[in-house]
């Protein structure tokens, strides 16, 4: 049987390294796009390079950007990709209000110049799109529990360029019978997650803590909540939602909200350190209450968690919790991880690297 030809933008990032990973063990030969750096990106996916010379390779790496529009008709055609995964983003939150332009060019533009390309490239009736939305999107929220029908009000650079590429998405679908879809992803963690993103931060940093090589941790918004889920489980659902008889939107959430405090506090207690907070505000700190496990020199009353103004952001968004009941529905999409059981797998990778 002819294998299917899959084409991944972000292939390098946390989604697209177990993206790659699920659709080679589901016999894809997979392409994925690097940009240019001046120091080593790949290391998510360095494990599924093969020898340049081997016959019956399935993982290729082409070096374009999502601001070259060229680049990307090049790649497109000379791939002849069946199905496009555009996972490539500024995918920082809170770095989208440092370089909004930047921001706005790669994520919201980078989806239309791939919509562009295979449009020009007459490919359309060949090439299935998926994009990668966010529950960014839902911003301040208009519904406790957000679904597909609810009502979109983004809070930051980052969501309002993902706003843009949802909808070009939905407008080239319209329009052009594209078969585009839209994964409305809750957050999605793993022990690939970028460093400065929330839970990554907490993981390392509390096992720095207990390993006696790092005495604070400094935070942001202890008291957002997110809807947490791992990545794992989530790319899996993007291969669904792309084989789906027909393009669509589509929620991808765990159904639970948990805050910030909450996630440290369950990161610690895998380790027998309970805390407790005092003050307010920026001058919010935590300390240790109890340390039950001998093994580690944490003082009893020794502060160990506090607030930094950097890690705010100017609008926050302040809880998401998604519906993703027609996902699991029509898809039967279930996740197999819950957050106990991610924290334990962050937590196991960053003792052992
Ligand atoms: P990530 O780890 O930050 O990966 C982003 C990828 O995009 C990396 O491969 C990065 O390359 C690449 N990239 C950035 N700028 C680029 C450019 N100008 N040209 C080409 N490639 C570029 O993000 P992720 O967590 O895997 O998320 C994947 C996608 O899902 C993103 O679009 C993100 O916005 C979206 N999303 C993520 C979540 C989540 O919770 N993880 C939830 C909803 C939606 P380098 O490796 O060189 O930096
Ligand atoms: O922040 C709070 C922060 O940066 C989560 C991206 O993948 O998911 C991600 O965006 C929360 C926020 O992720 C720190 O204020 C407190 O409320 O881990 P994060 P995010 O902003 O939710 C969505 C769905 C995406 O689409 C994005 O691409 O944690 N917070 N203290 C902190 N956040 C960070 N980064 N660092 C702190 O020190």
């Amino acid at each position: 049987m002819k294998k299917k030809i899959a084409l991944i933008t972000g292939v390098t990032g946390q989604d697209g390294s177990y993206l790659a990973e699920y659709l080679i063990s589901k016999n894809y030969i997979v392409h994925g796009i690097k940009r240019k750096s001046s120091s080593f990106n790949t290391s998510r996916v360095d494990h599924l390079f093969q020898e340049v010379h081997e016959k019956k390779k399935k993982f290729f790496l082409h070096y374009c950007d999502m601001t070259d529009s060229l680049g990307l008709v090049n790649i497109i055609k000379n791939t002849n990709p069946s199905e496009i995964y555009n996972l490539a983003a500024q995918s920082h939150v809170r770095v989208s209000f440092d370089i909004a332009e930047y921001t706005t060019n790669v994520n919201a533009l980078g989806l239309l110049r791939i919509l562009e390309a295979v449009k020009s490239l007459g490919m359309i009736d060949k090439i299935r799109i998926y994009h990668a939305s966010t529950s960014e999107l839902y911003g301040k929220v208009k519904k406790p529990i957000q679904d597909e029908k609810t009502d979109f009000y983004p809070r930051s650079p980052y969501a309002v360029s993902k706003l843009f590429a949802h909808w070009i998405g939905i407008n080239y679908r319209e329009a052009y019978k594209m078969h585009v879809c839209n994964g409305i992803l809750f957050n999605h963690e793993s022990p690939r997650r970028g460093d400065t993103f929330v839970t990554k931060k907490i993981v390392s940093s509390v096992v720095k803590v207990v390993k006696g090589e790092q005495s604070i941790i400094y935070l942001g918004n202890l008291n957002a909540k997110r809807d947490w889920g791992h990545a794992k489980d989530y790319v899996k659902a993007m291969h669904s939602i792309i084989q789906y008889k027909k393009p669509d939107d589509w929620v991808i959430s765990s159904g639970k909200t948990t805050s910030v405090r909450s996630f440290l506090l369950k990161t610690f207690s895998f380790f027998g350190i309970s805390l407790y907070f005092k003050g307010s505000g920026l001058n919010e700190k935590g300390y240790v209450k109890i340390c039950k496990n001998k093994k580690y020199d944490l003082k009893k009353h020794s502060c160990v968690i506090r607030i930094d103004q950097r890690y705010f952001r100017p609008t926050e968004v302040d809880l998401l919790k998604g519906d993703s009941s027609k996902a699991r529905k029509i898809l039967k999409w279930r996740p197999d991880y819950s957050l106990d059981k991610l924290i334990k797998e962050m937590i196991e990778h960053e003792l052992a690297s």
